[in-house]
């Protein structure tokens, strides 16, 4: 009812423009003595605050805090601080990120329309930049920025009504701006409305953003901003929640089989639009742009930077879904890609049953990618056992090398030959077998007695070390002659000429 009459008001406005020129002008006298809900001459503004003040529950993603229950508008207390931090981006590699909260998305802010938001934003004595705050949710110029600009060490104060209910980014709008954003400084607020919305049993934050760094994907070490990638506009990271494996393995979303899942979808950017798309589920509605119409049966949203959509769905099939920017080079190479794990009874009648983990995901299903971190550190300190090596390996081949020749070794046959046992690999000489993955094989090649003539790509985006991880597992796995090759071997074989196909491998 209320959004209807809040529709209406607006189409009135439309019409009358010079009307509703006093937007933030607040009729008191006329709400103070009438009932909390009565309309007022600004939309949303439900009266004065009632109550004691209210100190807001930011929640830490991907979490949300709880829905409110309040029946009037209060005025509520927001306290942010500014935290610039090193974290890792990914696997052995590092990021000096800026962030809202001490996380990347920043805390999530939940009020209910019509409240009276003190916002405090505190600036880390730590801090090296100014930053500030801009709401998408906020009604007035550059959406707080203006008074919120707080140096290191500083704290700025801004009160604004919570006029229009939805679900907004907020971002730090301090020059360079881009760069601000790439660090990571942007973060949601729901603003509900006075009704609430629909209960769920799970509702969680995930919000995608683009990093440039100096270094390639999961370049090992500290990578500083890349400010010429940025401007091109060609990300080296896609990211849910800031950091690759931050809603996958342990860290994966939950869920039971018959329950409802509300997930609150965010866009930082700074640069690229989200396809997002839950593989395996269909959302039942999607608040498209973060507004108040939901669109039924949705398959992939479009998310733009600096937008933010509200999607809900009912799981029926326990397993893993997997959460992608469906621009899916994105998810498989830059790091785009969530987990909402599944728990439940099977039901037939809807799905067959049958694990995506191995099929989608590769390394990225294993549990945080756990023995590649270890060897990135070993490799590091310069102490990478031949243990290490495999292990690490092992969780490597299972993301890179399994999809064709199997994670058990076997290949299939007639198309992609064993590794298991390869008779082919056991007579390799160590440069020939690194030459494989560095530039590929094409030609005859007779494996086991079965002859195969194909094509294996080169798998040229894998790092020196990685390389001699996975051979390193390959030789000592599944009955081959064992043996250890290492990033010394790789980069000798990496700098040479690559072998023409009549070789004669
Ligand atoms: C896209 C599919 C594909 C991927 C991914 C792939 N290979 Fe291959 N691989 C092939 C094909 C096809 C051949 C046979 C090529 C030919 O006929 O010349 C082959 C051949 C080989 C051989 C020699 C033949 C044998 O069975 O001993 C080795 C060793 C090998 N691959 C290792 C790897 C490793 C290690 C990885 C991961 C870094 C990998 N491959 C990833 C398709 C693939
Ligand atoms: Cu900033």
């Amino acid at each position: 009812m209320k959004r209807q009459l809040m529709t209406m008001w607006v189409a009135g406005c439309m019409l009358a423009l010079a009307a509703c020129s006093g937007k933030t002008a607040n009729d008191t006298a006329a709400s103070s003595s009438a009932p909390a809900k009565s309309a007022t001459s600004v939309p949303g503004d439900f009266g004065p605050p009632q109550g004691e003040p209210i100190h807001a529950v930011l929640g830490i993603p991907p979490n949300v805090p709880p829905p409110i229950h309040r029946d009037h508008p209060a005025k509520v207390i927001v306290d942010l601080e500014v935290i610039e931090k090193e974290m890792p981006i990914s696997e052995g590699v590092t990021y000096t990120y800026w962030t809202f909260g001490g996380t990347v998305p920043g805390s999530f802010i939940r009020v209910r329309q019509g409240d009276t938001v003190e916002f405090h934003l505190k600036n880390s004595p730590d801090s090296k930049m100014p930053h500030n705050i801009d709401l998408h949710g906020v009604t007035g110029p550059g959406g707080g920025a203006a008074s919120s600009f707080t140096a290191p060490g500083h704290e700025s104060q801004f009160t604004f009504k919570a006029l229009n209910a939805g679900i907004y980014v907020y971002h730090c709008a301090t020059a360079p701006v881009g760069m601000h954003i790439a660090n990571g400084m942007y973060g949601l607020i729901l603003i509900e409305p006075p009704e609430g919305l629909p209960k769920v049993d799970h509702e969680y934050y995930v919000m995608q953003g683009d990093f440039y760094t100096t270094g390639k994907y999961r370049e090992k070490g500290h990578q500083p901003f890349d400010m010429d990638k940025a401007i091109d506009e060609h990300p080296t990271y896609v990211l849910f929640n800031g950091h690759e494996g931050s809603l996958t393995g342990d860290h994966a979303l939950t869920a039971k089989t018959g329950e409802t899942v509300r997930l609150f979808v965010g866009n930082g950017g700074p640069n690229l639009v989200s396809s997002f798309h839950v593989i395996g589920e269909i959302f039942d509605k999607v608040y498209f742009e973060g507004g108040t119409h939901a669109q039924e049966n949705v398959q992939t949203t479009l998310i733009p930077a600096g937008g933010a959509i509200m999607g809900e769905f009912h799981v029926d099939v326990p397993g893993s879904y997997v959460l992608v920017d469906h621009s899916i080079f994105r998810a498989f190479n830059k790091g785009a890609l969530g987990i909402l794990k599944v728990e439940g009874p099977e039901n037939k009648a809807i799905y067959s049953g049958k694990e995506v983990d191995s099929v989608y995901l590769g390394d990225r299903a294993g549990p945080n990618l756990q023995a590649v971190a270890v060897a990135a550190q070993a490799h590091a300190s310069g102490t990478l056992s031949k243990d290490e090596q495999i292990a690490a390996g092992k969780e490597l081949f299972a993301g890179t090398c399994s999809v064709c020749h199997q994670p058990n070794g076997e290949g299939l046959e007639g198309v992609f030959p064993p590794l298991a046992k390869s008779d082919f690999l056991a007579k390799l000489s160590k440069d020939d077998l690194i030459s494989i993955p560095l530039h590929g094989h094409t030609g005859k090649v007779t494996v086991n007695g079965k002859e195969y003539d194909s094509v294996m790509p080169p798998m040229g985006q894998l790092t020196d070390d990685e390389v001699a991880n996975i051979l390193t597992f390959v030789l000592n796995s599944w009955g081959n002659p064992g043996g250890q090759i290492t990033k010394e071997d790789v980069a000798k074989v990496r700098a040479q000429p690559a072998p023409t196909p009549a070789a004669g491998h």
